[in-house]
């Protein structure tokens, strides 16, 4: 074992989930373990412990894993389970923490950032119970990463991250696992797949799913197309490549347009899914239909008693503060309590483990449940098929239903992507300023009532997150939401979240970038965006 000295570098706070920055930048000498000793160095005593390592396959993947081994073994690390090939998505790797009763867990990814050589990369630390760390470990692996003077490393050669099996590294174990297994009999357990295999045979319902050439491939496979029986070619875009095949791993209307055409026109599937680069998102389509992410998690609350692993009924749900308030609908109507916290997933492993809330999701394509502590994007099309396989009706024709019941809230995120951080800053400043002003006027044909930066004590340990986010909420139940993203790697990228209740059914078929004209006006008069940053549209409108 050697020690290297180092010197730090002061750009490693980790942000809305792990440590994301230019592959470049990861590749620099020291980079990657001035933040992996940290990481020892801050989440306690890993002598003798398991973790869980592995990643969506991307670029500088396989050279990361074993960097991160030969550290282990130096830092006493006892046993480290990787999936097979360096592949585990991130809901895996929550479930394969839990399962083994691991201490933590390495996750190489930047999510639904594109990959390759100049693209990104990324690494989170998930505590025990399979969740992202909680932002005190965070910070606390920050503050280690700003006065870190040396690493730990073991000399050795590299590990065949390829063959099933275990070896050896100095005294640490090295299990090579299937990274699809446990996370396939977790799906088992949940979901009725007689009855879904049993739609799928039926003669009138097809799907596809794209996996963008991430990392779901080989877990959507396993699942539709061996498990569910779905035919071959179900899955598109199936093979984990290191640049993702050039494309942006996000599953959204913009960045999956081969998907969005194939679900277009009579013919279409009944269904269609995408997932993200690391595995956790999903989009839901239906024929010629897209359903928000937030219509989807109230659809999914609404409907859980259908599925098995949720037959008993939920204790509570919980969305972040962007996200629509139609959950919130679901929860009142079935008198269970709904929590509103920051965006990020980290901000849901305390309420689950209190046993407070079993399903959460947020507006970016993420959906979960207490099953592991990440959001789960196969998991949530498994929840749809089961919902279709037991209703035997549309995707449209639920969400409709859905809309009927509790009224729609109509919602859209616009979304400034790769803008001056300068700039970025001023729109806020601008915003905050404007909304003291606000509350009691009149704007898009409503009354402000509040504006305030979102903050979180969280019920379970008392940590309180601040500046979470501008709301500018009318007395409606409209709202207008500016946040900063947290997962960037260039500039700055302001989100813009937009809001409005509608419960008159006639008025449900409309676009909503229509009947929320008005507020998208009144978004733009409040921060002068367009002005300040020279942008005249958004670069993604959800
Ligand atoms: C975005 C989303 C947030 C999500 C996060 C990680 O963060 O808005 O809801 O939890 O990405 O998702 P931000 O700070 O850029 O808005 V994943 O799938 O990328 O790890
Ligand atoms: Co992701």
């Amino acid at each position: 074992m050697t020690v290297l000295r180092t010197t730090p570098f002061d750009d490693q706070r980790p942000g809305t989930s792990g440590l994301r920055k230019k592959t470049a930048v990861f590749r620099q000498p020291r980079y990657l373990e001035n933040f992996v000793q940290s990481v020892f160095d801050a989440v306690g005593d890993v002598r003798g412990q398991t973790l869980v390592l592995g990643g969506d396959g991307r670029y500088h993947n396989r050279e990361a894993i074993q960097t991160i081994l030969r550290m282990a073994a130096a830092n006493g690390v006892g046993r480290v389970l990787v999936g097979c090939g360096g592949i585990l998505s991130t809901p895996a790797a929550s479930c394969v923490i839990r399962k083994h009763g691991a201490y933590g867990g390495l996750i190489l990814s930047a999510s639904h950032n594109p990959g390759g050589p100049d693209g990104d990369f990324g690494i989170k630390y998930n505590i025990g119970n399979g969740g992202p760390a909680p932002e005190k470990v965070t910070e606390a692996i920050h503050a280690r990463t700003m006065e870190i003077r040396e690493y730990r490393m073991l000399e050795a050669p590299d590990v065949d991250l390829d063959r099933p099996g275990t070896s050896v590294l100095g005294s640490m174990a090295v299990e090579i696992i299937d990274p699809v297994e446990d996370y396939a009999q977790l799906m088992r357990s949940l979901f009725d797949f007689d009855a879904i295999a049993g739609l799928l045979r039926s003669g009138h319902f097809s799907l596809r799913f794209d996996a963008m050439h991430a990392v779901t491939g080989p877990y959507a496979k396993a699942l539709l197309e061996d498990a569910l029986g779905a035919p071959a070619g179900t899955v598109i875009r199936g093979e984990p490549l290191p640049d993702f095949g050039g494309g942006h791993p996000d599953p959204n209307l913009t960045y999956a347009p081969e998907l969005v055409a194939m679900m277009s026109g009579a013919d279409a599937p009944g269904f269609g899914a995408a997932s993200d680069g690391d595995g956790d998102r999903n989009m839901i389509l239906g024929r010629d239909f897209f359903v928000t992410p937030s219509d989807s998690l109230a659809v999914l609350a609404a409907n859980a008693r259908l599925v098995p692993g949720y037959r008993d009924g939920l204790a509570g749900v919980a969305r972040s503060m962007p996200t629509s308030m139609a959950v919130d609908r679901v929860a009142a109507e079935l008198g269970i309590p709904c929590y509103e916290t920051p965006t990020g997933w980290k901000f849901f492993g305390n309420l689950m483990d209190a046993g407070k809330v079993d399903l959460c999701g947020e507006e970016s394509f993420g959906t979960g449940s207490n099953h592991v502590r990440e959001k789960d994007g196969l998991w949530a099309v498994l929840f749809w098929l089961n919902i279709l396989a037991v209703r035997r009706q549309s995707v449209a024709e639920i969400v409709v239903e859905h809309w009927a019941r509790f009224g729609r809230n109509i919602y859209s995120r616009h979304d400034y992507e790769g803008v001056d951080a300068g700039a970025a800053q001023q729109v806020m400043t601008q915003v905050r300023e404007a909304g003291e002003r606000l509350p009691g006027t009149a704007l898009a044909g409503r009354t402000v009532s509040v504006c305030d930066d979102f903050s979180y004590r969280d019920p379970v340990d008392g940590s309180l997150s601040s500046g979470q986010g501008l709301r500018i909420l009318f007395s409606d139940g409209a709202r207008i939401v500016f946040r900063l993203s947290g997962t960037g790697t260039e500039g700055a990228t302001i989100r813009i979240y937009l809001e409005a209740y509608e419960p008159d059914a006639s008025r449900h078929g409309m676009d909503a970038q229509e009947a929320l004209a008005e507020l998208i006006a009144a978004a733009e008069e409040i921060s002068r965006l367009k002005a300040i940053t020279g942008r005249t549209r958004p670069t993604v409108i959800t």
